[in-house]
């Protein structure tokens, strides 16, 4: 699972349940390549609701060999066997990850040098480097690091993958490319779309 990492993180979506499965099948059938379950918001789904839900995404991740990854809930991610997990800086510490996660995709949020500079990183698969650009998905945000934050992190990261994080549309998108990361995760501009398809192809 995880030596093709960068490939995985091109174009990683990622949603909470309240668009439905019927919309996230068809980004996954659009060519996304990564998909991250985020259940935050206002419409969210708890308890044995969130497992049955999760459950259907495994399936349906595995039907187009997409990995599912899972934000902060790492019990979620065990019992569904979801392919990884995403963790913040104020989640549990990706050494602290029980042996069950030994073979699955961790990924950290490093947003700029001040996180890097207290994030072991020896137990991460790649970083999620943001907001980018500015963005109305995550109130708590903090402030966009532009694409001279992104080159930087990459200057000091070295080869670690690097998916590029918030305010990312298909007219900014080939900036963070070029400006150090391997892929770019959304919110917004592949769910709010009318047309998932196109959405989702025209970032390929
Ligand atoms: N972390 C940093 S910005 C962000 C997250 C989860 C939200 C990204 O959403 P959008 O709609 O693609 O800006
Ligand atoms: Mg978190």
């Amino acid at each position: 699972m995880r030596s093709n990492i960068k490939k995985q993180l091109r174009i990683y979506f990622i949603s909470s349940s309240e668009i439905g499965l019927g919309r996230i099948e068809e980004a996954l059938k659009s060519g996304v390549t990564m998909f991250q379950l985020r259940e935050k918001g206002d419409h969210i789904l708890s308890g044995e609701a969130l497992t049955a839900f999760a459950l259907n995404l495994k399936n349906l991740t595995e039907k187009y060999n997409v990995p599912l990854i899972i934000n902060d809930d790492t019990e979620l991610a065990e019992t569904v066997n979801a392919d990884g997990v995403h963790l913040g800086q104020d989640d549990l510490k990706p050494s602290e990850l029980s042996s069950f996660f030994d073979e699955k995709i961790v990924g950290l949020s490093v947003a700029d040098q001040n996180e890097l500079s207290v994030s072991d990183l020896s137990r991460v698969d790649y970083i999620g480097t943001g907001p980018v650009f500015e963005t109305l998905s995550k109130k708590d945000a903090g402030k966009a690091i532009g694409t001279k934050g992104l080159k930087a992190m990459r200057e000091a990261v070295g080869e670690l993958p690097i998916v590029a994080i918030g305010g990312i549309t298909h007219q900014n998108f080939k900036e963070c490319l070029k400006n150090g990361a391997d892929g770019i995760s959304v919110i917004s501009a592949i769910s709010h779309a009318d047309d998932i398809k196109t959405a989702v192809r025209s970032f390929m």
